[in-house]
Parts: C-alpha cells; sequence; structure tokens
C-alpha cells in the first residue's frame, strides 16, 4: 500500500469539527499505531551499574528513615521511556531496595506482582501469607499480586535486593492499588523450598482432582540454582545458552502470570547469542563480569549491575573472565505475552 495521508491533508473545519466530538481520524495515526514488520521501540538499552548507585542508596537510608519511605527504593528508570515513568521495560518496574538492621518494611498487598533477588547483604527477610522466607544473595522470593507482604532484617549492615514489579503495566490497566495490613503472623516452620518443594519432581502427594495451589514455591534458593546451572553445563555443547527457567513445580509452567524469570551461565571465555524473542527483558549480573551487546550497544557489566532489553532486540553475552563463570538473572514479559497469542522467537 502507498504512504498513508498526514493529518495536514484533512481540511481544518473537519479536523476542529472531529476533535470537538472527542473523534480521531485513526489514518494519520495508523503507522504510528500499526508500524510494518517490527515495533517501534522507545525502550533503550541501558544498564545501571551497581558501584554507582550503592551510594546512593545508602544515602537514602541516612536521608529518609524506613517510617517515611514505606519502601526505600530507587527505582532504574530507562531514559527512553521517561525517567517520571519508572518503566526499565514497557511492562516492567525495577527497584532497588535497601533495609537497615532492626527495621521494617510494613506488611501490604497490592495488585501488581513483585520479586526480590537479593543483591547484598545477610539477614533480610520476606514475610508472605505467614511464610517467612529467608533472603541470602542471589536468592529469589515470589510475592504474587494480592498476597499479604512483608520485609524484615535480623542481620548486620545494609541489605539490598533488586525489585521486579509488573507495576507499568498494571498501571497502564488503572488497576493498581495496596491495602495496608497489621503484621502479619509468621508460621514457624521453614518455607516451602525446605520442605513442601525439597527437590525438583517431587511434589507434596495429593489426589489428583484437588486443586493445586496456585503459588506453590515463593523462594529459590540461589546455591541450588546455581548447582544445577553448573550440572547442566557440563552437558551442554559449546556455544547453547546454558539456562534454566524457574517454574510451579506443579504445573512445570510459569511462576507468575506476567513476569517470567531465568538464570543463565556463562562459562569461562564463553560468548553466547540470547534467542532472540518478542518479549521485553531486564538482565540482573548475579556473579561475574563481562559484555552485553543489545542491538549493537555494547556494556560492559559487572557483577550486581542490571540492563534493559527492548522487546525484539538482538543479544549477545559475552564472559571476559577465562577462568571463572558468570551468572546472569533473566525478567521479561514472555508469559503476559504467550497469554495475549503474540510471544515469538525469533530465528
Ligand atoms: O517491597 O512491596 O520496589 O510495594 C515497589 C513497591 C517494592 C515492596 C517496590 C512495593 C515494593
Amino acid at each position: 500500500m502507498s504512504a498513508v495521508a498526514t493529518i495536514d491533508e484533512l481540511p481544518a473545519a473537519y479536523r476542529q469539527g472531529v476533535t470537538a466530538k472527542n473523534l480521531v481520524p485513526l489514518w494519520p495515526l495508523m503507522r504510528a499505531a500499526l508500524p510494518h514488520n517490527k515495533p517501534n521501540r522507545r525502550t533503550q538499552p541501558v544498564i545501571w551499574r551497581y558501584r554507582d548507585a550503592r551510594p546512593d542508596l545508602l544515602k537514602a537510608g541516612e536521608l529518609t528513615p524506613i517510617e517515611k519511605a514505606e519502601r526505600r527504593v530507587l527505582a532504574l528508570a530507562n531514559p527512553g521511556l521517561g525517567l517520571e515513568n519508572i518503566q526499565a521495560t514497557p511492562s516492567i518496574f525495577i527497584g532497588l531496595q535497601l533495609i537497615l538492621p532492626g527495621e521494617t518494611a510494613p506488611n501490604h498487598r497490592h495488585t501488581p506482582s513483585a520479586v526480590r533477588m537479593v543483591i547484598e547483604g545477610s539477614g533480610g527477610f520476606t514475610v508472605v501469607q505467614g511464610e517467612k522466607c529467608p533472603m541470602e544473595k542471589g536468592d529469589l522470593i515470589l510475592t504474587p499480586a494480592g498476597l499479604w507482604h512483608e520485609h524484615g532484617h535480623e542481620g548486620t549492615g545494609p541489605v539490598v535486593w533488586l525489585d521486579a514489579l509488573d507495576l507499568p503495566l498494571v498501571r497502564l490497566l488503572e488497576a493498581t492499588y495496596a491495602i495496608e495490613g497489621e503484621p502479619q503472623a509468621v508460621r514457624n516452620e521453614p518455607d516451602s523450598s525446605q520442605s513442601r518443594y525439597r527437590r525438583a519432581g517431587l511434589v507434596p502427594y495429593r489426589a489428583f482432582e484437588t486443586p493445586r495451589p496456585r503459588y506453590p514455591l515463593l523462594r529459590f534458593p540461589w546455591a541450588e540454582v546455581r548447582e544445577a546451572l553448573t550440572a547442566l553445563s557440563v552437558i551442554t555443547p559449546h556455544g547453547a545458552l546454558v539456562r534454566l527457567a524457574y517454574v510451579n513445580p506443579e504445573t512445570g509452567r510459569d511462576c507468575m502470570p506476567v513476569l517470567g524469570f531465568s538464570a543463565i551461565m556463562l562459562r569461562p571465555g564463553e560468548t553466547v547469542t540470547v534467542p532472540r524473542h518478542s518479549a521485553s527483558a531486564v538482565l540482573h549480573v548475579i556473579e561475574g563480569d563481562g559484555e552485553a551487546e543489545i542491538d549493537g550497544v555494547t556494556l560492559s557489566f559487572s557483577e550486581s549491575d542490571t540492563l534493559a532489553v527492548p522487546t525484539h532486540a538482538q543479544v549477545l553475552l559475552a564472559n571476559r573472565q577465562t577462568k571463572s563463570p558468570a551468572f546472569l538473572f533473566q525478567i521479561d514479559d514472555a508469559p503476559l505475552q504467550r497469554k495475549c497469542g503474540f510471544y515469538e522467537v525469533f530465528d
């Protein structure tokens, strides 16, 4: 088809007439709304370096008491999307949260779903629906939509973690709200990763008709994920991606409705292509250093750095170290795109 008409081609009187009735001609906007072959993306490939953000986060600990912050968080905002919109990608909010010894981030629940990935410090914990989840470096904790959650810190020194929420999506739907609650009654038992779901392939016995819990496993300890990746790396051909998905152990499928999670291991000296897909993503460096090339933009990363990956982007990852592996954690909106029926993996 030839080029569509622009708005200027319409008589001024017609334009004013429709505008007064809250009507808008679609055809001049058609290409912006539905570009040919590939989406228009405002999301930029960017990196937030932890060494740069850390002093500002610790300073916030001095400037703002937890009582005045509710959650003491610095948002990682993608400049392409407007800083005030606090979006790392169109669907993903990312924050760095600081909690100091003895502090509590009060109990609440809300419509967005969240996860935490611990960056530094020891002795932090999150209580989700009465289940106390310890938080050590690299641990992933889920707080799905509607579940009560509060954070605390029983150790010494600062605890910092990465928050990932589907907040931008829920805001777009004009459906965000939170409810404050009294502190939860904590069950005196180990979290489900240490009790009900101790090993892959084994789940609590139940007759098959009974409903399965929707969110059976809320904590994925990093020590176990790291061990599983290392074992997988031994049998993975060179050039292929060593990667594990975090799933619901009762279904084997996505563990949350909107956001998906995976862990990638880069073997010493390895450079790999990540299969290109239609979802936007955030990469967080759990361990190691190297380079990411995202749509031709090269960004060198170190431990605890975080990167934004636009939809449809070409991603190349390289481990700079020749003796030690690197580990990255990926958050993406593939589960949402699958539900909407347009998720694609290319090549
Ligand atoms: O810890 O519950 O980064 O409610 C943003 C909103 C963290 C939380 C964030 C939140 C939380």
